[in-house]
């Protein structure tokens, strides 16, 4: 059996990871996409390409089977398995981590804390690993499904003010990971310049996804300050990209 970081670890790892300058590349798994055929080529080229992180869920999951499905994911790699989870409903006991999502950009009182609350004993008799994360969404140019499922309004994408102050909130509020996230599939990226002022705000690890398509806008992001960068849709279109992106990652580590 392969062996698996425990969560302290790979939380203490994220947060070295931060400050040395070192970038992460995180690679997201849509449960309802993950095929027996399909998984241990994906989590076969996620190892061979060096990513660092594999993240697992969605706004929306219509599978159900997501705990068997992280469960082979850490048969075949060691690479930590976390959950990105669009509710109570994708807790699963099989991975590594769960990204413990408050939409702090929004204010639908059930992603601040009602979600948490129906998920609590049932996470608390697994003895799942959370890290709490402020979560961010911002305007990518269209409506997204994490934008309608949540009934909340991104943050427009030219105030990074507000941007900035609601990160701080949530690292004084203790949450240990900000996530800014345009939303999969988005048109625009989160812009480089409020990447950049966040980052200057907070000392949490600062992650960054939605829209990101090539390894420039990978880079950029990294340069701006995101220290793990996330993935998803782009890599469905094409798987090879993983590649590229990860070593346009990983470049911005020679450079710090
Ligand atoms: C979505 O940030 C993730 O929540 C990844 O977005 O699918 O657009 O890469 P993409």
């Amino acid at each position: 059996m392969i062996k698996h970081p425990p969560a302290p670890y790979i939380y203490t790892q994220w947060q070295h990871a931060k400050q040395s300058g070192q970038k992460l590349f995180a690679v997201l798994l849509d449960p309802d996409h993950l095929t027996p055929d399909n998984l241990p080529m994906l989590v076969g080229q996620a190892v061979a390409t060096g990513i660092d992180v594999l993240l697992v869920g969605g706004s929306l999951v219509m599978c159900h089977d997501m705990d068997a499905k992280i469960a082979r994911i850490k048969e075949l790699c060691a690479l930590p398995v976390v959950i990105f989870p669009g509710g109570a409903q994708q807790i699963c006991p099989a991975a590594d981590a769960i990204l413990l999502l408050s939409l702090v950009s929004g204010r639908n009182p059930d992603l601040l804390i009602g979600q948490h609350v129906v998920a609590a004993p049932c996470s608390k008799k697994v003895g799942s690993n959370y890290f709490p994360t402020g979560y961010m969404l911002i305007d990518g140019g269209a409506p997204t499904t994490v934008s309608y499922m949540s009934h909340t309004t991104p943050i427009p994408a030219d105030k990074t003010p507000i941007a900035v102050c609601t990160a701080m909130a949530a690292e004084m509020l203790g949450l240990r990971l900000v996530y800014l996230d345009a939303g999969s599939g988005a048109r625009r990226a989160v812009p480089i310049d409020m990447i950049r002022a966040v980052s200057r705000h907070i000392a949490v690890p600062l992650i960054i996804g939605g829209g990101i398509r090539s390894p420039q806008a990978a880079a950029d992001a990294c340069s701006a300050g995101a220290d793990i960068i996330v993935v998803g849709n782009a890599l469905e279109q094409n798987a090879q990209l993983m590649g590229d992106i990860a070593a346009a990652v990983h470049a911005q580590n020679r450079l710090s």
